[in-house]
């Protein structure tokens, strides 16, 4: 469900973004930096965000207790009393379903606050929950830390609360305020998410963002923190909210494609989805999804939660296509995830590690093309990100041959490119030796940090991967297949 709207229209919006500049008209300095000549490659934190796969969003406000998707702002603060809230069972459902960061709604679009802000009454401080001295923010940032989990925060800049809203500069210093006490307050966070849903304000005002400003301000007090929108600059929207990535996902993109956040133009989500082999920014795309029809938890889709085989097919469409997945689990009315949210997440969680516990290639002979003497081809079998075979320098084709003593039966393959030097593989072929040829296993195009592609099972001792075209020298850090315990998780789609 796709509810972002239109900010700007027309070309004065997309000759700013052809220049490079913002809706403010200045250059924004702040963003990735682009390099000339080479092809883009992550940061270190773009790395990490990335090697993560998993992350938890969490949406609570006063629509939970409307049963609203969207608040008008109007709510009375006293409706918000999630009695029994408790952050460490948000962390601790997170950290044992294996997903290593969370994203907490800070602020929705309705503008309550859900830490004691000094910029608006409109909070927790005016409602009865803890007696007006709570602090979610406070709750969930401790209890993502107590279980080694990253934390982030979501702060929405349509605000339609704000008497200031659509003011122009009075409403950016508000909005860099609350910026300001959230990053500044709370300890390390490691992701700010900045929605692209924009509205009017009062008097059908829209507002200009200081996004340059906004960057700057992220920069300065968390500079290992990513931030994401549609238009970045570290992280990019996938397009959708249905958890669905293009099948071919580059994580480079041209930056002036999507000039600034809320850019919502009917092209844009093809392209956020699929990114640009030739565009100069690094900028991995997150696939946004939650795990009930809505974002905020409304007690009748109590029985709409989704199954794990739902999760995996979530799983195989995100991080199975060289994205991320940001699965949201809204709390209830006591501020609790549902007992229903948490055993769903628990299958997933039991389906994905019993389907990739065994790669099956172990103990295979590898051959290569080429290679590079520092990075042998056995280092697609190494579970290590850092170890990869590489093929000689300057060649664009490659392949790779697996030879094991006996017969192995596996229906899911896993590859990884060794994306700390960029991503540069465009398409793939896969045979298996059966009969006493090379048959045609699966096709594929790009494969980034980590592309799935299932198949019938199917038996063999000798696999063979051709790597017919790439935009950089071809490397690789990971080959595997597995065996599913069952198949009941997904079509079984074949992607030959
Ligand atoms: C959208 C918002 O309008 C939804 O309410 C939700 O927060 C989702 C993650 O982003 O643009």
């Amino acid at each position: 469900m796709d509810r972002r709207r239109f900010l700007l229209a027309g070309s004065a919006a997309a000759s700013m973004g052809a220049l490079g500049l913002t809706r403010t008209g200045r250059a924004d300095a702040t963003a990735a930096p682009v390099t000339v000549g080479m092809r883009p490659r992550p940061t270190p934190q773009q790395l990490r965000w990335q090697r993560d796969e998993l992350a938890m969003f969490v949406h609570l406000t006063v629509n939970t207790f409307t049963g609203k998707e969207w608040g008008d702002g109007a709510e009375s603060p006293g409706i918000f009393n999630p009695r029994k809230l408790d952050a460490r069972q948000w962390a601790r459902t997170a950290k044992q379903a294996g997903f290593r960061s969370m994203i907490l709604t800070a602020k929705h679009h309705d503008g309550f606050c859900l830490w004691p802000t000094a910029t608006t009454r409109h909070s927790v401080k005016s409602s009865p929950w803890r007696n007006g001295q709570g602090d979610v923010v406070r709750e969930f940032t401790d209890a993502c830390r107590a279980e080694g989990l990253g934390a982030g925060l979501y702060l929405s800049p349509w605000d339609r609360n704000a008497k200031v809203y659509g003011s122009g500069e009075a409403y950016n210093d508000y909005y860099i305020a609350q910026l300001t006490e959230l990053l500044g307050n709370y300890g390390k966070i490691v992701e700010v998410w900045f929605d692209g849903a924009n509205g009017e304000g009062p008097n059908g005002r829209k507002q200009a963002y200081d996004w340059p400003r906004i960057h700057a301000t992220v920069r300065k007090l968390q500079p290992d923190a990513v931030m994401f929108s549609d238009a970045g600059p570290d992280v990019r929207w996938i397009g959708d909210e249905k958890g669905v990535a293009g099948e071919t996902c580059w994580s480079s993109i041209a930056p002036a494609s999507v000039p600034y956040p809320g850019y919502d133009r009917p092209w844009v989500g093809d392209l956020l989805g699929h990114g640009d082999p030739h565009g100069s920014a690094w900028r991995p795309g997150e696939s946004d999804v939650s795990i009930r029809p809505g974002w905020f938890w409304h007690p009748e889709e109590d029985d709409e939660v989704r199954s794990p085989d739902a999760l995996m097919e979530l799983y195989f469409s995100s991080v199975g296509r060289n994205s991320k997945l940001l699965l949201n689990v809204p709390p209830n009315r006591d501020g609790l995830f549902e007992d229903t949210d948490i055993a769903s997440l628990q299958g997933f969680t039991a389906k994905r590690t019993a389907l990739l516990a065994a790669n099956l290639l172990q103990g295979a002979s590898v051959h290569a093309s080429s290679s590079d003497i520092a990075h042998p081809a056995s280092n697609v079998l190494d579970a290590n990100p850092d170890a990869y075979w590489s093929a000689a320098r300057s060649v664009r084709n490659a392949w790779l041959e697996f030879e094991l003593p006996h017969e192995v039966e596996f229906d899911t393959l896993e590859l990884g490119e060794a994306i700390a030097l960029g991503q540069g593989i465009a398409n793939h072929r896969v045979e298996t030796w059966n009969d006493g040829a090379w048959q045609p296993l699966a096709w594929g195009t790009t494969i980034g940090h980590k592309k799935l592609t299932r198949f019938d099972p199917v038996r063999t001792s000798r696999l063979r991967m051709l790597l017919e075209f790439a935009y950089d020298t071809p490397r690789l850090s990971r080959v595997a297949v597995y065996r599913g315990p069952d198949r009941r998780y997904g079509p079984g789609h074949n992607e030959k």
